[in-house]
């Protein structure tokens, strides 16, 4: 808390420089926060998002990005997005499982986010984000870019047994089926995790091991991968009630292109292969029927973890995810 408050007062020391600056009436100031580092490749598509906003948005929308993990705890996001304290969120919903657990399910979708704007599902998402985190689900990034393990020590099955793993709650509920024992940490805890040999493995998408260093520390990924990363664009439900119908139909619009940008993944999914190739890393390939326990496993693992911890969502949102 002592962080968010700096934050916040720095936010009002620069908001009291610029306040005689000329800003248009109509032109509304958002407080964006992400939980994911800036300048990696997750964080890519909303620094991207945030630079087209600003450039095509001039008078009528601004982002105001105050920064990544390093300004707010990567758990926090969620709460904070949903207090008010910040406008708006990049963060994934397994960082936000306190205030939505149904949210756990979305890593679990067989459809494109732009399928499920065509199906119903978008707006079964947005109202549980209204409801239960007064937030609008403005855009899903991510489609396309798998989850792995990522290992220290030879895995040939669909059987982590003896294996102490990193998690959060993507990962839990299917690593420990297989055996594993899970320990959860936030990214920025990671690296040490692995160099002290506190954990033989972790969690973490194809894109991004290179941003942070891990290479370093990691040997092997283990293929195939499984569920898809979601890192939602989230905005504070009092302030976009608040906005006009106009800067409400321009975020839309840049909602839409940034969700046309996941099909970029593929290409990206490649290259962060090679590069952790070239890095030396070695890929472990789960193969025949054990390649096939390993991916029912994570499915249904996944889904059993949300339909415990959400009920009365989960069924629901398992009919629209899945085909
Ligand atoms: O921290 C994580 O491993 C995690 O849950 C996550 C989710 C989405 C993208 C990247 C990481």
């Amino acid at each position: 808390m002592k962080m968010l408050t700096k934050l916040a007062g720095a936010a009002l020391a620069v908001g009291a420089l610029f306040a005689a600056a000329p800003a248009s009436a109509d032109e509304v100031v958002l407080r964006a926060v992400s939980s994911f580092q800036q300048g990696s490749l997750i964080e890519r598509p909303f620094a991207r998002f945030v630079e087209k906003v600003n450039a095509e948005g001039k008078g009528l929308v601004r982002i105001n990005y105050m920064g990544g993990p390093s300004a707010m705890p990567p758990f926090e996001v969620g709460n904070s997005v949903s207090s008010g304290v910040i406008d708006m969120a990049f963060v994934t919903a397994a960082f936000y499982t306190n205030l939505l657990p149904a949210g756990d399910g979305l890593k679990l979708t067989e459809l494109s986010i732009q399928e499920l704007r065509e199906n119903g599902g978008w707006e079964y998402i947005n109202e549980l984000h209204n409801k239960k985190m007064n937030s609008w689900y403005l855009a899903r990034t991510g489609d396309g870019n798998p989850f792995h393990l990522y290992v220290n020590k030879p895995v040939e099955k669909a059987d982590l047994s003896g294996l102490t793993l990193r998690v959060t709650p993507v990962y839990r509920a299917f690593f420990e089926k297989l055996n594993a024992s899970s320990i959860q940490t936030p990214p920025s805890e990671v690296y040490t995790a692995l160099e002290r040999g506190v954990v033989d493995g972790y969690g973490w998408p194809i894109q991004g091991v290179l941003d942070l260093g891990w290479q370093e520390v990691t040997k092997a990924r283990v293929d195939p991968g499984f569920y898809t990363v979601d890192v939602n664009v989230l905005v504070n439900l009092d302030k976009w009630k608040s906005l006009s119908d106009e800067q409400r139909e321009f975020l839309n619009k840049m909602a839409i292109w940034l969700e046309s940008t996941n099909a970029e993944n593929a290409e990206i999914n490649k290259e962060e292969a090679k590069k952790q190739a070239d890095a030396g890393m070695v890929v472990y390939t789960i193969e025949g029927e054990e390649r096939e326990k390993w991916l029912d496993t994570a499915r249904e693992a996944g889904w059993e973890q949300v339909i415990k911890a959400a009920p009365d969502d989960g069924p629901r949102l398992r009919e629209l995810l899945t085909k």
